[in-house]
């Protein structure tokens, strides 16, 4: 008998809704807070090359994440975000990936870039917004992207990178699509993964490009960074429903849930995950279960809707130093040289930020160049009118008003 409803016909005679959280989705843990692995957990493919970048990644985000929430504190940059107590969700995923996938992040994600090889430099200068910025200067402090290293621009407006990351991907998936039978020829080379919070996945955009990637079949790897809050709003205020992940099902997405403080888990689901997407042609969702350990950016105050004994249930629960202890069981990191290279990369950092913060800006004519091929009239009337008021003001704009020719 044919289908046209496109659902499970499984008749029944008993009158019975069904419950929102059925399903009881699982949370995927391999390591335990002791760095030991879980007895009876599945095997993982995790060579001590890619378990010591991901650690050296997280330890330096960390390190970065500490020195530029001071700076903004300082007054020498204007805004920053940290990924603290996410950072084995960000960092374990991205080393699942092959260097040629796509990656669209929503802004929590520089661990990832970092892992994709993104210098300190290059955070630096686009952090203060310098002329050696590969964005020119025109985003705020970590809207970073990088195309060199396939790392979409960071757009502010939530969820945007979710319909993009589907169409992007369904053009990935379309160069092994063979022309006659319509059918996948090959298995599909370069993927995409999008990452986004709980909070993200409120807005439309999360519904509508998830649906879409399921119908198409997609290769995305949707990656839900469930991380309890929104800013200010809890995520029990936000959805009834289990999670982001029960919402991957409705989809007809093949979707884990993980522990996102267990790097572990995260590296294993994601290479799953990666797997599905490059053979088969269609999307998988990850929920990451992790928690926001600190200020959702340097503009928020969380004391105003959390409290301290929440906050101290979560702080030893830390995911860098639980991979920590899994390396040094393993016999592959020495404590006494993982402190000294923190010491060192310290260092490094200060003092590439007090070299990016005095690197010129970039020059005010960037602020259009490049943006359409010649400036549209609106643009133009925009720069020449904030040009005019800069030249009346100079004192005001002490970095751009010497450069303006
Ligand atoms: C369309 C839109 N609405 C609101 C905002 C303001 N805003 C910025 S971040 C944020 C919270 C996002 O939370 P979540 O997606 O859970 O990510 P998290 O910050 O927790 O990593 C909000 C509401 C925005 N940038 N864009």
């Amino acid at each position: 008998m044919t289908n046209p409803n496109n659902v499970s016909l499984n008749l029944s005679h008993a009158l019975e809704f069904i419950d929102g959280h059925a399903l009881n989705i699982p949370t995927i843990t391999l390591l335990d807070q002791n760095g030991q692995l879980i007895e009876g957990a599945s095997n993982v493919d995790l060579d001590k090359e890619t378990a010591l970048k991901i650690y050296d990644t997280m330890r330096f985000i960390r390190l970065l994440d500490e020195r530029m929430q001071a700076a903004q504190r300082q007054g020498r940059i204007s805004f920053y975000m940290q990924c603290l107590g996410e950072e084995a969700a960000v960092t374990a995923s991205a080393a699942a990936l092959k260097p040629q996938d796509m990656i669209m992040a929503q802004y929590r994600e520089q661990a990832a870039l970092a892992y994709r090889g993104f210098t300190l430099e290059q955070f630096m200068n686009q952090m203060f917004s310098n002329e050696k910025d590969l964005g020119k200067g025109r985003q705020m402090p970590i809207h970073y992207g990088s195309n060199e290293l396939n790392y979409l621009t960071i757009s502010s407006p939530l969820g945007t990178q979710i319909p993009q990351a589907t169409g992007y991907a369904y053009g990935q998936k379309l160069k092994h699509i063979d022309a006659k039978t319509g059918e996948l020829s090959s298995q599909i080379d370069a993927v995409t993964i999008c990452y986004f919070g709980e909070g993200a996945a409120s807005e439309g955009d999360f519904h509508a490009g998830l649906n879409m990637a399921a119908v198409h079949g997609s290769p995305v790897i949707f990656f839900a960074r469930n991380n309890g809050y929104a800013i200010s709003t809890p995520a029990d205020e936000q959805f009834k429903g289990d999670g982001i992940a029960a919402r991957g099902v409705g989809y007809g997405i093949k979707t884990i849930r993980v522990d996102g403080g267990d790097a572990i888990a995260v590296y294993a689901a994601t290479q799953l995950a990666r797997d599905i997407a490059s053979k088969n042609g269609e999307p998988v969702l990850i929920e990451s279960i992790a928690y926001r350990l600190g200020a959702h950016s340097t503009s928020d105050d969380p004391t105003g809707y959390r409290s301290k004994d929440e906050e101290a249930q979560f702080r030893n629960n830390c995911p860098i130093e639980r991979f920590k202890k899994w390396l040094v069981n393993q016999g592959w990191l020495d404590l006494a040289e993982d402190e000294a290279v923190k010491e060192k990369l310290r260092e490094d950092i200060l003092n590439a930020l007090k070299v990016a913060e005095k690197v010129a800006k970039p020059p005010l004519e960037d602020l259009i160049s490049d943006v359409y091929d010649t400036p549209i009239p609106a643009l133009q009337k925009q720069y020449d009118a904030l040009k005019e008021h800069i030249l009346q003001h100079p004192q005001a704009y002490p970095s751009t008003a010497g450069r303006i020719k």
